[in-house]
């Protein structure tokens, strides 16, 4: 018999408990109350009821989702939320084994592993026919990354309350690659966007290279199963890559070539290797057998053990009627939390979100409100909300606000941001994002708003990459980024980290009355044509803002070809020429005419500068430069600015900058 009491007592990071009851759900329709055996069940009595609004009331504890749930066509409004709000009811995606049988590891296996660890690891195999009831099973590492998307992510492991993780070298950041003996081929260079006399198309090769510690890399040549996360070239690239052999003399050759090509500066760490698995806490994921190694104290050897499943959405929604979910915990699983397609009124609100595979929430169309909910340790991006249609410019109204984000990506390192937009009129509001290795915030599109929100210690694993971003469009005008307040991106002038980057000449974006407190570089404009940065303030930054002139620099060959350029391609398909674009964006129409390349109609006016020289700004016969001040500021030492921020009510040098209003708590 299961332990109740004891498991009730153990609390993964998330919050939810490690039990196993039976799940308890009820309907409301009409009047009527009625019990249903599952989730499932509820869903299927909510669709027959006729009723214009059901509600499902899920009881306190861990509901158990063996398969995606989904919510789909014509039906009645629908509410999904915890019976007691005070006691939220967790769907999760993990199996729950209450008492483990971890066994000595065999002989095979123990002789991959370091001396010192042999007395340590032991070995669980998940039961067949358990797994069978399962949509999903045990997820070694998946090919993934910046760029390489997928549907369900890695298992992760839990033993009590502690998480394992992969076997790794080093144990923490990465390893320089050594000798680089052939970067691979570079899939990158064969696509249609790049000029035609740089393209290469040549057949996939992964790269090869010799580690420094050579004799170390020996030590991998027995594993299998074993795999390799690098930023590979670029700061802003990583992808986790299946290794292929190790050779006899340490050099690793990898299955898969890196979308940009392996170059020297790359670094790089090994995973999943028993011969790395030298310390507590780390595992080996064997997929294939369905078995667990890991190193796991004596003590706890008994405890409950939960291992994520589950490789498709926890909840599926595609219904045009109303659906609101609210104060439901999702937790532990390999995919989605919650993917809402064309849901025309979605609601997601006091939710929380934890230990998620990809993305959190995911919206494609419809319109879809987030509002008042918690983000922590998300493999992917926390929510992305797409929709709109551009060539009417009419708006998606998806909403996210008064919300919590931390350790987003922590799977998926790069471009997989706390919150994307994309589409037209979309609104990031009043959130609060932190520890993130890349993007807090990207956009692409028209007529978004990201304002009001509270952004700190976020890039902190990448360069050339900002807080809150966007890239390589011209047509991306009418975004606002206003009243938000960004600090602690470090950095350094060689990996240019900032608080705002408007990459590649995105053009058309207002930066308005934001604050910026001990960011390595306020903004990076990247060249692009009508940005303007007004009315903000910059506290001890490394300098305020670097606007250059790319489409007359490094880029001019990148837009001298429409037929091969991105910008040219995503100009041709917005309708300039035609309403409501001509009125709404007039200026748009002259960019190929009026002075090509260079960043016409840039203004950077009325700033205050704080402790932060302005920086550069290269071409100042396009770039309006004016009445930007250095002021003096008596209480804007970090912990003061924070606590006027959260208060909502930052003054700095006469202007007034960041979030307005008090946040939520
Ligand atoms: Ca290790």
């Amino acid at each position: 018999m299961r332990n109740f009491g004891l498991a009730l007592t153990l609390s993964l990071p998330c919050g939810c408990a490690i039990q196993q009851r039976p799940s308890d759900v009820v309907v409301e329709y009409a009047g009527r109350r009625e019990r249903a055996v599952s989730i499932e069940d509820a869903l299927r009595r909510a669709k027959e009821s006729g009723a214009e609004r059901v509600e499902i009331l899920l009881a306190p504890g861990v509901h158990t989702v063996r398969r995606g749930l989904v919510w789909q066509g014509e039906g009645p409004a629908l509410v999904l939320r915890s019976e007691h709000a005070s006691r939220p009811a967790t769907l999760s995606g993990a199996l729950e084994v209450a008492t483990p049988a971890w066994r000595p590891a065999r002989e095979a296996v123990r002789a991959q592993l370091p001396e010192h660890a042999r007395a340590h690891v032991r070995t669980l195999a998940l039961d067949p026919d358990e797994l069978s009831a399962w949509q999903g099973g045990l997820g070694g590492p998946a090919h993934s990354g910046h760029a390489v998307e997928v549907r369900a992510a890695r298992s992760r492991v839990h033993v009590g309350s502690s998480e394992l993780t992969l076997a790794r070298w080093p144990d923490e950041g990465f390893a320089p690659l050594g000798v680089l003996v052939d970067g691979g081929s570079t899939p990158r260079n064969a696509e249609d966007d790049i000029p035609l006399a740089q393209r290469k198309v040549e057949p996939p090769r992964g790269a090869r290279f010799v580690p420094e510690d050579r004799e170390r890399a020996r030590r991998w040549a027995l594993s299998t199963g074993a795999w390799a996360h690098g930023y590979w070239n670029w700061d802003w690239s990583d992808e986790l890559l299946p290794i292929e052999s190790v050779s006899a003399d340490g050099e690793v050759k990898l299955a898969l070539p890196h979308r940009y090509g392996v170059a020297a500066r790359g670094r790089f760490a090994v995973l999943n290797v028993l011969a790395e698995l030298d310390r507590p806490g780390e595992c080996v994921i064997d997929e294939e057998q369905g078995l667990i190694h890991a190193w796991i104290d004596a003590a706890q050897r008994s405890d409950p053990v939960a291992i994520t499943l589950l490789d498709e959405p926890l909840l599926r929604i595609e219904t045009t009627s109303e659906a609101a979910v609210q104060d439901v915990s999702f937790s532990s699983t390999r995919s989605a939390a919650i993917e809402a397609h064309d849901a025309a009124g979605l609601r997601v609100e006091r939710c929380s979100f934890a230990l998620i595979g990809t993305r959190a929430i995911d919206v494609e169309g419809g319109r879809a409100e987030i509002a008042h909910c918690q983000l922590d340790r998300i493999g992917g991006m926390g929510v992305r909300l797409v929709g709109g249609d551009r060539p009417s410019l009419a708006p998606a109204g998806h909403v996210v606000r008064d919300s919590r984000f931390t350790r987003c990506g922590d799977l998926q390192r790069t471009y997989h941001p706390a919150i994307d937009l994309d589409g037209v009129g979309s609104a990031a509001l009043n959130n609060e994002i932190s520890d993130l290795p890349h993007i807090a915030i990207r956009y692409m599109g028209n007529e978004h708003r990201i304002v009001g929100n509270l952004v700190h210690h976020v890039v902190l694993e990448t360069g050339d990459a900002g807080a809150i971003c966007t890239g390589r469009d011209w047509t991306g005008h009418g975004n606002v980024i206003e009243g938000n307040f960004v600090h602690s991106i470090p950095g350094s002038e060689e990996r240019f980290q900032n608080a705002v980057y408007i990459d590649d000449m995105s053009s058309g974006v207002t930066v308005r009355g934001n604050l910026f407190a001990d960011c390595n570089w306020g903004l990076l404009v990247g060249g692009g044509r009508d940005v303007r940065v007004e009315s903000n303030a910059f506290v001890r930054c490394g300098k305020a803002i670097s606007y250059d002139a790319r489409g007359v620099g490094w880029m001019a060959p990148h837009i001298a070809d429409p037929a091969t350029s991105t910008l040219h391609r995503r100009l041709a398909a917005m309708p300039i020429d035609r309403e409501p674009w001509k009125s709404r964006y007039p200026l748009l129409g002259s960019y190929l005419t009026d002075r090509f390349g260079r960043p016409v109609g840039g203004v950077v006016r009325g700033n205050r500068l704080v402790s932060t020289p302005l920086g550069r700004i290269d071409d100042r016969e396009c770039v309006a430069v004016l009445d930007n001040v250095e002021v003096a500021c008596g209480n804007c030492d970090l912990g003061s600015l924070v606590g006027s921020a959260r208060a909502g009510c930052v003054e700095v040098g006469g202007v007034r900058v960041g979030p307005v209003g008090p946040r939520p708590r």
